[in-house]
């Protein structure tokens, strides 16, 4: 008969080395499977007289039994390493400080600020906003806006022209935002009331103009819309927007192909500290152009200028950002510096309204 007690001493050395439940499961296969050493041996007892199995039948029964408690022994022993190696790696430090949400980290442009503030102040004078195309025809870009073929804002080194395909006509980036206007007037009939906040484009690059930059043009046609309006409304928007409580505003003649009477804004501000105040002082300020829509441009649309009669105004959107928020270099606005953004941007869910604030 084979060395019993050897069995045992290989099984349990095997069981003890079993270094997972895979390997566990291999020695319990090798002994008490089916086809195991000791399932075999146990089937021999059948072969046996009486007088060996009375021997062999207590023996191999007690080994079987040894066996496969040091196999349960050991499962168990497995199972719970198992779960302490895991809590160890799930261990969560719950003392930590909490990660601030992407609400609480990101941050508004400050140039999207200061559009959502200005669309915010017309849309309380009725104002909708309109947009359009960034890549325009000369026709809407130009033509339809009077100015006459040859002018010098035609020329190359001032529009970005894209190359034309064969026969077709020459596309551009639009240099003002004016095309919406002549869209929404060619596609709705007066009274109109729109602002246009968008991104215009002209070869100029230096310490005070950049490719690309950002316009709000405004226009108002109704049959009696009137310069004392315009005034009115230019009036009201840059108190709303410089948040003071009057402000003084001089109206200079001025020109563009597009309005006849044209008028260039000044407004009152004091430059005599480190930081300009509006509102306040003696100085002046250049901050938009307007004027009474052109006849011209208003027949180009198919509107009759004896019926109806129309006011625009038109200012650069960047220039008032860092005027507003002390912002000294228009180059860092689109320099994508997460810290510059950090310390200028503004809070998402601080939205600019007239009764909460525009830049609380
Ligand atoms: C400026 C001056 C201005 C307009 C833009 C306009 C548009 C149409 C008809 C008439 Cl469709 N006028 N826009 C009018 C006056 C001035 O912009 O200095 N912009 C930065």
């Amino acid at each position: 008969m084979t060395d019993l007690s050897a069995i045992e001493a290989r099984y349990l050395n095997d069981v003890e080395n079993a270094a997972d439940e895979a390997a566990l499961e291999a020695v319990r296969l090798a002994a008490l499977g089916k086809k195991g050493e000791i399932s075999e041996l146990l089937k021999g007892l059948g072969k046996m007289d009486a007088e060996e199995r009375r021997e062999f039948g207590p023996k191999l029964n007690g080994l079987r039994d040894r066996v496969a408690e040091a196999l349960g022994a050991k499962r168990e022993r497995l199972a719970d390493a198992a779960i302490e190696a895991r809590l160890a790696a799930e261990r969560l430090d719950v003392t930590l400080p909490v990660r601030p949400s992407p609400v609480a980290r990101g941050r508004i442009h400050p140039i999207s600020q200061v559009v959502d503030e200005i669309t915010a102040i017309f849309a309380d004078m009725g104002f909708s906003v309109a947009e359009g195309p960034d890549i325009e025809t000369d026709r809407y870009n130009f033509t339809a806006l009077n100015f006459p073929e040859g002018h010098p804002a035609r020329e190359m080194h001032d529009t970005f022209f894209l190359k034309a395909k064969e026969g077709a006509e020459r596309k551009l980036l639009r240099t003002h935002t004016s095309p919406v206007q002549i869209r929404t007037m060619e596609a709705s009939s007066p009274p109109i009331r729109i602002v246009i906040p968008g991104k215009t484009y002209r070869q100029d690059s230096d310490a005070t103009h950049t490719p690309m930059f950002h316009q709000v043009e405004g226009l108002v046609i109704d049959k009696s819309a009137n310069i004392a309006n315009m005034k009115w409304v230019l009036t009201e928007f840059c108190k709303a927007f410089f948040e003071v409580p009057s402000l003084n505003m001089r109206f200079r003649p001025s020109f563009f192909p597009f309005t006849e009477p044209s008028m260039e804004v000044d407004i009152q501000c004091d430059r005599s500290g480190s930081e300009v105040r509006f509102g306040e002082g003696t100085d002046w300020m250049e901050i938009l152009g307007c004027g009474m829509v052109h006849p011209n441009v208003l027949r180009g649309v198919g509107l009759d200028p004896d019926e109806y009669q129309g006011f625009a105004w038109g200012m650069g959107i960047d220039r008032i950002a860092m005027l507003k928020y002390g912002m000294p270099d228009l180059r860092a606005f689109f320099d994508a510096d997460i810290r510059w953004v950090e310390h200028y941007g503004f809070r998402p869910l601080d939205m600019p309204t007239l009764f909460s604030g525009l830049s609380s």
